[in-house]
C-alpha cells in the first residue's frame, strides 16, 4: 500500500517537472490520505486551490488530490472546460489526482477557475483566481537602444534662441526619488553612476533643504541644454516640508539658486527673491516625482495630494507643461524587478499609472515609469533607456512651451519714470545743441537728424 502511494507521488512530481510547473498549488499532503470512508461512500472534501499570478507565456497549473473516488470537472468563470478548446489546455485525471494545466499563458486566461468533485455521496468544489502579471503586448514602445537617444538629446537645439537651457523643476513627497532622478539623468550621460544631488539613504524628513540648480554634462564635458532644480520634499503636515508658495515662486522664477527653504515663504524684498525673472529663470516643465510602489499610501494622503494639486494649478495657469515621473518601478512589479524590459507590459505599473493619472489629473502619456540608479555601481543599457525615454519626452514638452515665449522683463514704474526722465533730459540737451547747429544748417536736415535720434533712443530703451 505504502509502495503504491510512493509511486503515485513520484509520478505526480514527474508530471509537474515535465510540465515545467512554476507553481504547484496544492499538493497531496493537504488532502490527507485517502480514507476507508471513501470506500464506504463518503462525499469528497472541498478542493483547496490557490490563486496564481503568472507571467505572460508562463504555465498555469492546478493540481488537487482528492480524498476519495470522484468525477472531476474544471470550469473557468462558470464555463465548463473540456481540455479540447485549446491545445494549450490539458485536463488530466490520474486516479485521485486532478490536473489542469494551461501553457503559454495569455491575458484571456485570467479568471476564476473551479474544480468540482462529485460521487454518489455528494459533491464539493473549490475555486481560485488566475491573474496575469503582464499584458499580451507592450502599451508603450521602446527600441531599447541608448546611443541614438543620447545623441539626439546631446545635440538638442532649443527652438527659442533667447534661452540656452530648459529648466525642469522636480517636486513631490519626501523620499520619492527627486534627487535620485537628477543623479540618474547625469549618470546616463556620464556613463557612470554619479551623485550630484544628495539623495537620502532613509528619508523620513527631507534631506534636500536648498533650492539648487543642476546641470548635466556628457563624457566630453559639454553642458547639455537642460537644467534640473531639486527642491525640498512635500510633507503631510501643514507647515512641514516645502511650502507650496515657495514651489509656485520657483516655477515663476522668483527663487534664487541656493535659497534655503524656511518655515515661512520667500517674500519680495528677501535677498533670495528674484524680482524680475527672465524666461530662462522660469520653469519650463513641472516634474512631479512619485514612488510607484507607495502610490496606494499616497492616494489616501489628502494633504499631500492637495499640495500637489495646488502646485499643478499654478503651473497650469502659466501654461507650463506637467509630467509625472513614477520611480521605484522595481518594487512595483516582481517581473520588472527581475528584468526591466517588462516595464511597458507590466499590469501593476500600468494600473498604478492609471490611478495616479486619475488622482493627480495628469494624462497617461505624461507619466513616465522609471527605475533610478540607487544601488548599482555601474550604468546599464536597460535602466539608461527607460531614463532617456522619460527625458526625451519631457524635453520636447518643455521645448514646445518655450517656443513662442519671449523675455517678459517686468520693469517697475519707477524705472520707466527714470527712462522717460533721461529721454526728456537728453532731448532738451540735443535741442539746445542742434538749435545752435541749426543756424548753420537748413531746418529740414535738423529735423531729420532729430527724428533719427529719437528713433535710436526708443529702440535702445526698448519701448
Ligand atoms: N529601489 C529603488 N530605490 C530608489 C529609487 N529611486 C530612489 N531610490 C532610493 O530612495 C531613497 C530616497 O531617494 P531621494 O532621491 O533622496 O528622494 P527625495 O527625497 O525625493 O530626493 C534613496 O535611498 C534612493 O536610493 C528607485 O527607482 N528604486
Ligand atoms: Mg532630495
Amino acid at each position: 500500500m505504502r509502495g503504491r502511494r510512493k509511486e503515485e507521488m513520484e509520478s505526480e512530481t514527474a508530471l509537474c517537472s515535465r510540465l515545467g510547473l512554476g507553481v504547484v498549488v496544492a499538493d497531496s499532503v493537504q488532502t490527507g490520505k485517502p480514507t476507508h470512508s471513501s470506500a464506504m461512500g463518503s462525499s469528497p472534501s472541498q478542493p483547496q486551490l490557490q490563486d496564481q499570478n503568472v507571467k505572460r507565456g508562463g504555465t498555469i497549473t492546478f493540481t488537487w488530490r482528492a480524498d476519495c473516488e470522484a468525477t472531476a470537472t474544471w470550469s473557468k468563470n462558470g464555463q465548463l472546460l473540456s481540455g479540447k478548446e485549446d491545445r494549450r489546455v490539458t485536463i488530466r485525471h490520474d486516479n485521485l489526482n486532478k490536473y489542469l494545466t494551461i501553457t503559454d499563458a495569455r491575458e484571456e486566461d485570467e479568471g476564476r477557475y473551479t474544480l468540482e468533485l462529485q460521487n454518489g455521496s455528494g459533491k464539493a468544489s473549490g475555486s481560485a483566481n488566475v491573474k496575469l502579471l503582464e499584458y499580451d503586448s507592450d502599451w508603450r514602445n521602446l527600441d531599447w537602444k541608448t546611443s541614438e537617444l543620447k545623441k539626439k538629446l546631446g545635440s538638442f537645439t532649443l527652438s527659442n534662441p533667447q534661452i540656452n537651457h530648459l529648466r525642469f523643476l522636480l517636486h513631490g513627497p519626501v523620499g520619492h526619488g527627486k534627487s535620485s532622478i537628477i543623479n540618474s539623468f547625469n549618470s546616463v550621460f556620464q556613463g557612470r553612476v554619479t551623485e550630484k544631488a544628495q539623495s537620502a539613504s532613509y528619508s523620513g524628513n527631507s534631506f534636500t533643504l536648498e533650492y539648487q540648480t543642476y546641470q548635466v554634462k556628457d563624457t566630453q564635458g559639454r553642458t547639455l541644454p537642460f537644467v534640473f532644480n531639486d527642491s525640498m520634499g512635500l510633507e503631510t503636515l501643514q507647515g512641514a516640508g516645502v511650502l507650496t508658495d515657495d514651489i509656485i515662486a520657483a516655477i515663476q522664477g522668483h527663487v534664487k539658486d541656493g535659497y534655503k527653504f524656511k518655515r515661512s515663504p520667500l517674500r519680495k524684498g528677501d535677498k533670495d527673491y528674484n524680482r524680475n525673472p527672465i524666461l530662462s529663470d522660469q520653469v519650463h516643465c513641472l516634474v512631479s516625482v512619485i514612488r510607484g510602489d507607495r502610490f496606494p499610501l499616497l492616494e489616501d494622503d489628502d494633504n499631500i495630494l492637495e499640495k500637489m494639486r495646488t502646485v499643478r494649478r499654478a503651473a497650469s495657469d502659466l501654461g507650463i507643461p506637467q509630467v509625472v515621473i513614477m520611480t521605484y518601478v522595481d518594487l512595483c512589479c516582481p517581473l520588472v524587478n527581475k528584468d526591466l524590459r517588462h516595464i511597458y507590459s507590466s499590469k501593476a505599473i500600468h494600473r498604478t499609472m492609471q490611478r495616479s493619472s486619475k488622482k493627480l489629473g495628469v494624462p497617461m502619456n505624461h507619466i513616465f515609469p522609471v527605475k533610478n540608479y540607487h544601488q548599482e555601481t555601474k550604468v546599464d543599457n536597460k535602466t539608461d533607456c527607460v531614463i532617456l525615454e522619460a527625458l526625451e519626452k519631457i524635453t520636447h514638452l518643455a521645448n514646445d512651451y518655450v517656443e513662442n515665449k519671449t523675455h517678459h522683463v517686468k520693469v517697475s514704474p519707477l524705472k520707466i519714470a527714470g527712462y522717460i526722465g533721461c529721454a526728456i533730459f537728453g532731448l532738451v540737451c540735443i535741442i539746445i545743441v542742434f538749435g545752435l547747429v541749426a543756424e548753420l544748417f537748413e531746418y529740414s536736415l535738423y529735423f531729420v537728424i532729430m527724428l533719427l535720434f529719437v528713433c535710436f533712443l526708443f529702440r535702445y530703451l526698448g519701448f
